[in-house]
């Protein structure tokens, strides 16, 4: 009996040895270890067996068992090794091929726009300022000097969320948040953002857009002042022949108030202007509003539309274009990336 079990071992020891896969070591494991494995079978001749030689057949059977397991673990683990290395040498990276290219993006030309002038103003010593999108009614209007029933607020009237908050129809609102925050202290900001008016889409109107705010705040600050600063950005924008152009206006938060044209060449040759921004002299109910004595500082404002500058810059034909994410428009301006 004992005899059979010993030739029974070293055969499977044998199968063990030589199995390939971790798949056929599985089979051999199954085969002989299972419960209707060959061991399984040969404890069933245990009751064939007199008691005096039961203990001892018994005693072989768990240790040709325990032969089996071990042989079983050690060529487990030799075959995982195997397995693991020959993953190894398969994922090699030959460094030699040549590698994928992936698709770079370009920025978008408003934000080309956008960096441009505020490289110019922080060389002009302008801090870059933030404010919400969703504003308060109270600061979008009250603060800029729009009472609740001012006729001026039906050329922005914008989209609520509730009674008082409302989608900002311009950067004003961020001019009253950074005079509060500097708390009578001089200062000169931009903030570049998108707004929102419930204008109808044409291709020089969108009903949401950006503007680039600008606000200085110090003593003997003039028009003169504000038109030096704008002439400025504009010969920087689009060359230094260019000109500007004031024409009197009216903003509630300004006094007084001007458009601002600036001068291209028509395709006849002649000067023509095109309007790119709103400004003036801060009002002096706004002053007071933010915190200014209005008889110690005076203050000027603007607002520039980003899109009319990238329209009238990169010659483009729709204000559309610029929110309709078409690869063949977005790729012509592929000077940044
Ligand atoms: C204003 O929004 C004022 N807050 C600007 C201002 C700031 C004046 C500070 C004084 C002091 P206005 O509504 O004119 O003004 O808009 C300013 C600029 O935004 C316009 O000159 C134009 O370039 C752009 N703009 C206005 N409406 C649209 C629109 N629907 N689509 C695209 N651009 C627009």
């Amino acid at each position: 009996m004992t005899d059979t079990l010993q030739a029974l071992t070293s055969s499977i020891l044998g199968e063990i040895n030589d199995a390939k896969t971790l798949d056929a070591l599985e089979q051999i494991r199954v085969r002989a270890l299972g419960k209707k494995g060959t061991l399984a079978g040969v404890m069933q001749t245990l009751r064939t067996l007199s008691p005096e030689e039961r203990p001892v057949f018994g005693q072989a059977v768990n240790n040709a068992k325990e032969d089996l397991e071990n042989a079983i673990r050690e060529k487990k683990d030799m075959l995982e090794k195997e397995k693991l290395m020959k993953n190894l040498e398969d994922g090699r990276i030959d460094v030699t091929l040549p590698g994928v290219r992936f698709p770079k993006g370009t920025v978008h030309p408003l934000t080309q726009v956008i960096e441009d002038l505020e490289d110019f103003f922080v060389g002009l010593g302008y801090e870059i300022e933030d404010g919400p999108e969703l504003e308060n009614d109270h600061y979008n209007f009250e603060m800029m000097n729009l009472s609740k029933d001012h006729p001026a607020r039906a050329m922005q009237d914008s989209f609520y969320t509730d009674e008082t908050m409302l989608l900002r129809t311009h950067t004003s609102p961020v001019q009253a948040r950074a005079m509060l925050k500097r708390k009578g202290q001089p200062l000169r900001i931009i903030c570049p953002g998108k707004v929102y008016r419930r204008d109808d889409d044409d291709p020089t109107h969108s009903h949401q857009f950006m503007q680039i705010e600008g606000l200085l705040i110090d003593q003997g600050v003039s028009m003169a002042s504000l038109r030096d600063v704008l002439k400025q950005m504009a010969r920087h924008l689009f060359g230094e022949d260019r000109d500007i152009r004031l024409r009197p206006s009216y903003f509630p938060f300004t006094e007084p108030s001007v458009e601002v044209d600036v001068s291209y060449v028509k395709k006849d040759g002649t000067t023509g202007y095109i309007e790119i921004l709103g400004a003036g002299m801060v009002h002096p109910n706004v002053l007071k509003m933010g915190g200014y004595d209005p008889d110690v500082y005076r203050g000027f404002a603007f607002g520039v539309g980003v899109e009319r500058i990238a329209i009238l810059k990169y010659g483009i034909d729709d204000i559309r274009h610029f929110y309709t994410n078409d690869l063949r428009f977005l790729n012509q301006f592929k000077g940044v990336e």
